[in-house]
């Protein structure tokens, strides 16, 4: 049984239970926010077309702004030939909503209409995109354009800034490519910041003095990517939403997929700025976007950021926590070689999903997850419908840096920290789409 046969069982299962799609009229109530899930050929230069999925044709989907605390009805009518599901990524929520067959919420079939109802928290920067299953397909699931911002706001807005700014990175015509170890995995042909390559955007428009705060969100299915605004340097603020105990200011910003990170720039270097990826290539690719200051003028500039340095201690509190689990959970990464060309599967603790021993969690208890990555790659992992606090990196402790997504190095371990404070089903994966569609994933469940 892989991925799919798994989602497929659990919802052959969920049919005629409360889980199930309810029929209801949709003419006398209205939704706060509609999406729609068809195909769209998406222009990220012109006369250049990538063909892939999106919500109301758009790329990213359509910002959705809301106060923390208040409940939200979003509808979703799925337009495309396949089951299909949306993730409300970071939000504290039901089993039921959150948007993940694999822990029980419904996929939306072909032609049908699925009605998502929660009250968005905690505040801060999430994300929504889809969660459903690729495997060999790369069409489908995160290598589309299935994704958006969305912002819960807090009931005090602390801001001190002048602008407010969305982006979102993407990487774009994925295909298989033999890595380092000889296993397969996505490579991209463009890169794009909010679905356009670089140059082909409209130009952010800024003035001589402004602070701007940029939410960065990183959409790649499997992508790390590094983003420097030429001649500034940006503060970081936030990270996946939650304001860090120590902001910094950095030359370079690393968001690995799913990552968000919230900056401030002062703009006080005038000129046609480029704000991209660090790396060359992938500024080609068509990863960047023109900042322009008022009454400037000329070709868009970009210097090279100095060598930066990516380390979350620095955000955090460089003391440990005070706090102790009350149970720790060890959870040790190792990746499986199936031969030249083809794609490795992953196990947690020797078994892959849905094979993984599923983990039970009482509500109250303070959990330790002592993620251990014996493989050499880098892994973002996601833990659904909680948010945790990291402890240690590589035995390096720190608090205070609360988040959903972390970077787990290769050949390293990281201990994160969260409250079993949300009861149901709860998934734990890596966000690379590959690595999680070949068995890179767990189930929590409340005893
Ligand atoms: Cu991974």
């Amino acid at each position: 049984m892989n991925r799919r046969t798994f989602i497929a069982r659990v919802g052959a299962a969920l049919a005629g239970t409360t889980l199930a799609p309810v029929a209801f009229d949709w003419a006398q109530s209205q939704p706060d926010v509609k999406l729609e899930i068809a195909p769209l050929a998406l222009e990220i230069a012109p006369g250049k077309l990538v063909h892939t999925v999106a919500y109301n044709g758009r790329v990213p989907g359509p910002l959705i702004r809301w106060p923390e605390g208040k409940p939200i009805v979003i509808d979703v009518f799925n337009r495309t030939a396949i089951p299909e599901i949306v993730h409300w990524h970071g939000l504290e929520i039901p089993t039921e909503m959150d948007g993940a067959a694999e822990e029980g919420s419904p996929m939306i079939r072909p032609g049908t209409q699925f009605r998502y109802t929660f009250t968005p928290r905690p505040a801060g920067f999430r994300w929504y995109h889809t969660h459903a299953f690729a495997g060999h397909d790369l069409k489908r699931g995160g290598y589309t354009g299935q994704f958006g911002c969305f912002y819960i706001e807090p009931k005090s807005d602390t801001g001190a800034y002048d602008q407010e700014i969305f982006l979102t990175l993407h990487d774009w015509n994925p295909y298989l490519l033999a890595g380092g170890d000889s296993s397969m995995d996505a490579a991209y042909d463009y890169s794009t910041i909010d679905g356009r390559m670089l140059g082909f955007g409209d130009p952010l428009r800024v003035r001589e003095g402004q602070r701007v705060l940029f939410h960065l969100l990183n959409a790649s299915a499997s992508m790390i990517h590094w983003l420097a605004l030429s001649g500034h340097d940006l503060t970081v603020v936030a990270m996946d939403g939650n304001p860090v105990p120590n902001p910094s200011p950095m030359p370079a910003i690393r968001l690995g997929p799913a990552e968000r990170v919230d900056v401030v720039g002062t703009m006080n270097h005038p000129g046609i700025w480029i704000l991209g990826e660090t790396r060359d290539q992938m500024r080609k690719a068509g990863m960047g976007i023109v900042i322009e200051y008022a009454n400037q003028q000329g070709k868009p500039r970009w210097v090279d950021a100095p060598e930066t340095l990516w380390d979350y201690r620095r955000f955090a509190k460089p003391q440990g926590s005070n706090r102790q689990p009350d149970q720790v959970i060890p959870l040790r990464f190792e990746s499986k070689f199936h031969g030249q060309g083809a794609v490795a599967t992953w196990t947690i603790n020797g078994k892959s999903f849905p094979d993984t021993d599923t983990i039970m969690l009482r509500e109250g208890q303070r959990y330790r997850l002592q993620m251990i990555n014996r493989s050499s790659d880098d892994h973002p992992l996601h833990l659904h419908r909680h948010t945790f606090e990291v402890t240690t990196l590589n035995s390096q402790p720190l608090s205070g840096l609360n988040k959903d997504v972390v970077i787990v190095p290769a050949n390293t371990t990281a201990e994160v920290d969260f409250l079993a404070n949300n009861p149901g089903a709860t998934l734990f994966h890596c966000h690379n789409q590959t690595h999680m569609d070949f068995g890179f994933m767990t189930l929590f469940r409340y005893a």
